[in-house]
């Protein structure tokens, strides 16, 4: 496996050529973000010296061989054998990787979980009256998930049937009935649904999903690898649920993202207003904020600023992109360089992804870092301790605290980059129904399978996953992205990836003259003929936040049941290429479940043992229909993603035309 390995630059970081040194490694492909480090680093530190500083990384991290579950360790594992080397309790290199990567995968169950969990409570608050700056701004998306989910909406009032959809909600998260999950089982198909019965990982209560496989791997429990991923799988499945419920219940409050034009990169700072940038993930906090600028837009303009610019960063960022256009600033790896460029008055932060750097770089600046969940505080950054019940006061608390800073600003210090581009975002999988519904009302999903059928486009691809400082920022996203394009896949995207992609315009119509192949182009214009979208149609469909990958599992659902076939039929890949966060590990496992190629770009530490690598690869497959494909090199990968979706389709053809021959439904068995 080919890896990027950078062993002498802890000695050069303290050199007075360390940046350019840095620089001449092209460790972003973002072009604002380079023009940051180039122009405004002012010696400042950031993740991408930090991440030299810390060459060499010690190999038994690397490749997952490293134990710390008990005080006897930390055990590491000699790479000389898994029989011969041992742990002082006799864990071999098989069970250590294993119980590392459910942990991993616990770790992003918890998250997603976490925030769904939030999302169902502040609609249970809205419905009982304990929220009242927030209200079911979707009636239609509330009377579909509650059909979904087995709630019957006639003759109830939007707040009744919000108590009833919440409730069921987090009813996923504490009940004890022994029964699959409601969120993961009204989204699978027939098909999953049994396999995950068969192989047992259908997960009845969520956070015991999570509790049990921490039990399993804790010191002298579960010693058996396979047992273990199997584990890990149910907890993925865990994961999936909490993300469904996060995107629903978002939709729910905050509305079906439908097409929506803005601007994407640093060059959305603008040095006239006051610059609040949010970041994190919980579209509770990010939607307030915005509410709060409009209203104290008078005070800002007493201040001397001509307004308030929101624009946002990750995955709030994308939230508030898709719903309501504000402009993305960046993503994972450039939350820093926002900072940087001196015009940023307030960062507001709720939870996950945000460096705990954040604070030691906006002490250089006149910036105030704003904390406002009980579970992600940054010591002597300004805490606010946001709650729905006081949503609006609180979030005015902390647009002052950006119009106090800025006016203590140093002029001096702001450099921003001018460098942003046109950007599309909003295609919620409703969203892409209704384009593709203009071209066929009665059956829209027929419009894109008869594509793949035909020969015009080679399939779909999910862009999901963060940025990692071991690759080139947003390097891999795009090399991935365009080999796509021009092979003709048709390409959603969400996270950070699809920060990445919006930053280089690749969600814009102009991207699909750029880049696309013959065969897209012809599809995206006969939709754009039928549908003429108010901005036209991008070559990259942006989905959202992470929480939103399950759009993209949702949409996969609707090709399966346009075919009469089970997922790992479909001719649909998922790719990472920089992948980073437990998140992205969780994410991946359950994409793998549901039976598709999954592609990741960074290798997660795996490699201590060939049994669970190959378990990932190749046993997957052979149980689920879906699997990893490790490759750093994003063309390689690429490369592999396309051949994945020829084969699907491939087998797809042929059987479509002995139906078509012998006059009888599409097998599905195969
Ligand atoms: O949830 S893509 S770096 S910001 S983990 Fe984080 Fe990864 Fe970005 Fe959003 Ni997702
Ligand atoms: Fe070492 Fe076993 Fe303890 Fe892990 S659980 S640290 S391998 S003794």
């Amino acid at each position: 496996m080919p890896r990027f390995r950078e062993t002498k630059v802890g000695e050069i970081l303290n050199q007075a050529v360390a940046r350019k040194k840095i620089l001449d490694k092209v460790r972003t492909a973002d072009a604002a973000g380079k023009w940051v480090l180039e122009n405004a680093s002012d010696g400042i530190i950031t993740s991408y010296d930090r991440y030299l500083a810390q060459q060499p990384q010690c190999s038994f991290g690397l490749t997952g061989v490293c134990c710390r579950n008990c005080v006897q360790g930390p055990c590491r594992i000699m790479p000389t054998g898994e029989a011969k080397s041992r742990g002082i309790c006799g864990a071999t290199a098989y069970t250590i990787v294993a119980r590392g990567l459910a942990r991993g995968i616990a770790g992003g169950a918890s998250s997603h979980s976490d925030h769904g969990r939030h999302m169902a409570k502040t609609l249970l608050e809205v419905a009982e009256g304990r929220a009242p700056d927030y209200k079911v701004s979707d009636p239609a998306k509330l009377r579909r998930v509650a059909l979904k989910v087995g709630i019957n909406p006639e003759g109830k009032s939007d707040r009744e049937l919000a108590k009833e959809v919440a409730l069921k909600a987090l009813n996923d998260y504490y009940r004890f009935d022994e029964k699959p999950l409601t969120w993961l089982d009204s989204y699978i198909t027939p098909g999953r649904r049994a396999k995950f019965k068969h192989t047992n990982i259908i997960p009845t209560n969520l956070m015991q999903a999570i509790t049990e496989v921490i039990s399993q791997t804790v010191m002298g429990m579960d010693a058996d690898p396979v047992n273990i991923i199997f584990g890990g799988l149910k907890t993925a499945l865990a994961d999936f649920t909490g993300m469904h419920v996060a995107t629903d219940m978002s939709d729910i409050l905050f509305g079906t993202p439908e097409p929506v034009a803005t601007e994407a990169n640093l060059g959305v700072l603008e040095e006239e207003y006051i610059n609040v940038a949010t970041h994190g993930h919980n579209p509770t906090l990010s939607d307030m904020i915005v509410e709060a600028a409009l209203q104290l837009e008078p005070e800002a303009i007493k201040a001397g600023a001509k307004g308030i610019k929101i624009v946002g960063v990750c995955c709030t960022g994308n939230e508030l992109l898709m719903r309501k256009g504000i402009p993305l600033a960046a993503n994972q790896a450039s939350q820093e360089l926002a900072i940087m460029t001196g015009a940023v008055d307030a960062m507001v932060v709720d939870v996950q992804c945000f460096l705990p750097s954040l604070k030691v770089l906006s002490d250089n600046y006149h910036t105030r870092l704003v904390t406002t969940a009980i579970n992600a505080k940054i010591p002597t950054a300004t805490h606010i301790d946001f709650n729905e019940e006081e949503a609006l006061e609180l979030a005015k608390d902390i647009v002052r605290q950006a119009i106090e800073a800025y006016k203590r600003r140093n002029k001096d210090k702001i450099r921003i980059p001018k460098e942003k581009t046109k950007a599309l975002a909003g295609f919620s999988t409703e969203a892409i129904e209704s384009l593709l519904a203009a071209v066929n009302p009665e059956q829209p999903w027929k419009v894109l399978t008869d594509a793949i059928e035909s020969g015009e486009l080679a399939g779909v691809a999910l862009f999901a996953g963060c940025n990692n400082q071991k690759v080139a920022q947003d390097e891999g996203h795009l090399t991935v992205a365009k080999y796509l394009a021009k092979n003709n896949v048709l390409l959603l995207a969400t996270g950070c990836a699809a920060g990445a992609l919006a930053k280089a315009g690749l969600t814009t119509p102009g991207a699909v003259e750029a880049y696309a192949g013959d065969g897209l182009k012809s599809f995206l214009k006969r939709i754009e003929e039928a549908a003429k979208p108010q901005y036209g149609l991008p070559l990259v469909f942006h989905q959202g936040s992470c929480v939103d990958n399950v759009r993209g599992l949702d949409l996969a659902v609707k090709m399966a049941e346009t075919w009469g076939i089970d997922l790992p039929r479909v001719p649909f890949v998922v790719t990472a290429p920089e992948d980073m966060h437990e998140k992205a590990l969780s994410i991946g496992s359950w994409f793998v479940t549901m039976g598709f190629p999954v592609h990741v770009g960074v290798m997660p530490p795996i490699e201590g043992s060939e049994l669970v690598y190959s378990v990932g690869t190749q046993i997957a497959y052979d149980v689920f229909g879906g699997s990893f494909i490790f490759d750093t090199d994003p063309e390689s990968g690429a490369k592999k993603l396309v051949d994945a979706l020829d084969y699907r389709t491939w087998k797809l053809r042929i059987h479509r035309a002995a139906a078509e021959k012998y006059n009888t439904a599409l097998a599905s068995g195969y």
